[in-house]
Order: C-alpha cells, then sequence, then structure tokens
C-alpha cells in the first residue's frame, strides 16, 4: 500500500514524511526544497492478538511494541503543487506521475496562515484555500492522463477508459458509477474537454484523501484548524504538529526519550537540562493535543479512507504460528470486505487455487470462500494439493 504526501510548497509535507519514515528528507523554510520525490517505509498500529494466547510474537515484516503490532506501508513525498500547475507554473505537475501507484492522499496545509498559496511567508494565508486549488490541480493531473490517451480512448469504450487508468488504482466500477452520475456514454466514448474533466473530478472526488493541518504549534493555528473544518465540513481535518512529532522521534531513536508514536505522552529516559526544557514544551502540546496527530493522520487514512482491516495467516491452528513456529510471522492489511479467498490468494496463488476451506483460529470453526474477514482474524487456509 502507498500513500503520497501532497500540498502547496512549504506546508510541512517533507517534516511530515520524515517523521513517520524516519527517511532523512531535505526540509527547509522555502517553496521547492523537494524537487526529487522522497520514498520510504511508515508503521501503522493494530492491537496483536498474540496477547490472547499468551506468546510473543515473531513479525518477519513489522514489529511488535507492548502488544501494539506495527504494519509496514510506504510513503512518498514528492515536490510542492501551485495554482496553475497544469499549465507549467512552478514546477507543473508531471511530478505528480510518481504518485500514479498511490491507494490514498495525504493533504499537509499550513494551518498557521504564514505561508500563500505558492508557499511564500504570509500573515493571512487561507489553509481552506490550500485544500480547494490542490484539488483542482489533482483533477487537471488525472485530465492530463486521459487526455495523453485520448487517442486510445476516443470512440472506444470502458475497457479502454480503464486501462488508461490502471496506474492510477481505480475499478471498472468506479469509472462507470462516474460515468452514470455525469450521463456520459461509456460506448463510442467522444465527450467534449469538458466533460472529460468532469469526469476527473468526479473519479477524484470518491478517491480516499485526509487533509491534515500541520503546524498546530504556531500561534493562530487553532482559528485557522476551526476555520478549516468549517469551511470543508463534512471532510474531517487532523490536526498535527510534524516538527514536535519529528523531534520526539528523533529524541526516541537516541534515547532520550521512550515514545510510541501516537501516544499522548513520553518517558525521559537520559535528557541533558537543554533537551528537558524543549521536551518539557513538546509535553504540553502532547498533554492539550492528546499527541501531535502525525500518526492519528497515517491511521485515519489506512483504517479510516482506505477501510483496511489486519489479518493474521498461520498454518498452526493451535499455536498461531507458521511451520516453523513462527508466531503470528504475518499482518496483512486487506480492504474490509475481504473473503478467506482473498486472503488465501495473498499468501499464495497455490492456496487460492486449491483452497478447501478456513479456520477461525479464535473460534476453531471452519468458513468457506466467501466468508468475510473481521479486523484482527487469525486465519488458516487448509488447501489440497
Ligand atoms: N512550527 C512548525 N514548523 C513546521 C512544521 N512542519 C514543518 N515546519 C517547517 O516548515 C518549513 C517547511 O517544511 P518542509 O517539510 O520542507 O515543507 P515542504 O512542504 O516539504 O516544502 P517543499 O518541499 O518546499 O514543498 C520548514 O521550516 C519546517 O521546519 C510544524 O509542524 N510546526
Ligand atoms: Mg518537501
Amino acid at each position: 500500500m502507498i500513500i503520497g504526501v501532497v500540498g502547496a510548497p512549504n506546508k510541512g509535507k517533507s517534516t511530515f514524511f520524515s517523521a513517520v519514515t524516519m527517511v532523512d528528507a531535505a526540509i527547509a523554510n522555502y517553496p521547492f526544497t523537494t524537487i526529487e520525490p522522497n520514498r520510504g517505509i511508515a508503521l501503522v498500529r493494530s492491537p496483536c492478538p498474540h496477547t490472547k494466547i499468551g506468546k510473543q510474537c515473531t513479525p518477519k515484516v513489522g514489529s511488535c511494541a507492548n502488544g501494539t503490532r506495527l504494519i509496514p506501508i510506504q510513503f512518498i513525498d514528492v515536490a510542492g503543487l501551485v495554482p496553475g500547475a497544469h499549465e507549467g507554473r512552478g514546477l507543473g505537475n508531471k511530478f505528480l506521475d510518481d504518485l500514479r501507484a498511490a491507494d490514498a492522499f495525504i493533504q499537509v496545509v499550513d494551518a498557521s496562515g504564514r505561508t500563500d498559496l505558492e508557499g511564500n511567508p504570509s500573515t493571512d494565508g487561507d489553509p481552506a484555500e490550500e485544500v480547494r486549488f490542490l484539488y483542482e490541480e489533482l483533477c487537471f493531473w488525472m485530465d492530463g492522463i486521459l487526455s495523453r490517451n485520448w487517442n486510445k480512448i476516443h470512440g472506444k469504450g470502458a475497457a479502454e477508459l480503464a486501462d488508461a487508468l490502471t496506474g492510477l488504482n481505480i475499478s471498472r466500477f468506479e469509472i462507470e458509477h462516474a460515468a452514470s452520475e455525469l450521463s456520459l456514454p461509456l460506448t463510442h466514448i467522444d465527450w467534449s474537454d469538458t466533460q472529460r474533466l468532469s469526469f476527473a473530478r468526479k473519479i477524484f472526488a470518491k478517491k480516499p484523501f485526509v487533509i491534515v493541518a500541520n503546524k498546530m504549534d504556531l500561534d493562530g493555528s487553532k482559528e485557522n484548524f476551526e476555520h478549516m473544518q468549517e469551511a470543508l465540513s463534512p471532510k474531517k481535518v487532523v490536526p498535527c504538529s510534524s516538527a514536535i512529532e519529528l523531534a520526539l522521534r528523533k529524541a526516541a531513536k537516541s534515547g532520550a526519550i521512550s515514545y510510541l508514536p501516537g501516544d499522548p505522552t513520553f518517558q525521559l529516559l537520559s535528557a541533558n537540562d537543554k533537551q528537558r526544557e524543549v521536551l518539557s514544551y513538546m509535553a504540553e502540546f502532547l498533554k492539550l493535543n492528546n499527541g501531535t496527530g502525525v500518526q492519528q493522520a497515517v491511521e485515519a487514512a489506512v483504517y479510516g479512507e482506505l477501510g483496511m482491516i489486519v489479518v493474521y495467516p498461520v498454518e498452526d491452528e493451535h499455536h498461531w504460528c507458521d511451520n516453523y513456529g513462527n508466531v503470528l510471522p504475518h499482518a496483512y492489511l486487506m480492504p474490509k470486505g475481504s473473503t478467506a479467498h482473498d486472503l488465501a490468494a495473498k499468501v499464495h496463488t497455490d492456496l487460492a487455487k486449491n483452497f478447501i476451506s478456513a479456520i477461525d483460529c479464535k473460534t476453531k470453526m471452519h468458513v468457506g470462500k466467501t466468508h468475510a474477514l473481521n479486523n484482527g482474524d487469525v486465519i488458516k487456509i487448509v488447501a489440497g494439493r
């Protein structure tokens, strides 16, 4: 799964990205610090079922801390987008092609209002406007992809349209739904430019999207955040401070504190006096805001917008381990509604081909191919040879 970090320049995208991945990306207080994309791995939390069998798990990927499983997902941070990017302003929008495979987007907005839409210093930046223009630019980007492929789509049908959009994680169902809502025919496609753009808008409106009100540690952000919530309702906005999250994760890495991302507190370990002063300010922020909001934003994308559940495949239904004794070695993120057969296919194509049944290891009940999985399920797939 890939999450793309997007936004106007100088809003804190790379700070957010660095905080969640601990990749050392360039961060600076001017626009277009990032030009080439940054890629890294972040972790999402899920209660680990190992606590139910009283055995410590042995994850093959990710890790487990204090009964919380940490599951990896991919992140990509790109350059800033400015109004008119589709006409070549700023760095244009061609670089967004790096985001074609993104399953969800997180838009980082400067809630302090101290930067304008171009990322330059300002005293009255409107964070809600950042969200509106970015949506438009993303739609123009998708429209551009369609336009570049129009010779393969024009006069053809849904299959050719879907082909042009395959890399964008857009299903045939989404295409048909959007076209039908706009009464656009999907046979002998002969849409006008305006109709094509409306189609891109309709599709993009349904893309999993989380809006992050960043820089909440600065004065004036609270008022702007409230204004954003009102202006963008019913869309939820997640308040956060990427700068504080990054500082806390670095302090934890250096051994100065013990901190689990997402927690509203941390413990001091070996901080010096200077560090203690800064850390006490951060502790106050965490207390007032119930955490930095960064981990919450990532999980709002994965569990909220993308509707993922976590499922644990095992080979031994009694000891919840694989054939080598590794307890709960894998934790898979799967879309809500996934079946036992979908899980088999994810583990191995042969398991799906030779699927006989699945065992819900918590109840020891046998279930069939179409059984819908639940969050936290531990499942053994029974397959023939
Ligand atoms: N106070 C505060 N400053 C922040 C926060 N997040 C980022 N910044 C600062 O904002 C400036 C821009 O941060 P970047 O992460 O480089 O922003 P960006 O959106 O990646 O910028 P471009 O790559 O130029 O588009 C830097 O000076 C950061 O230190 C935050 O949560 N609070
Ligand atoms: Mg950047």
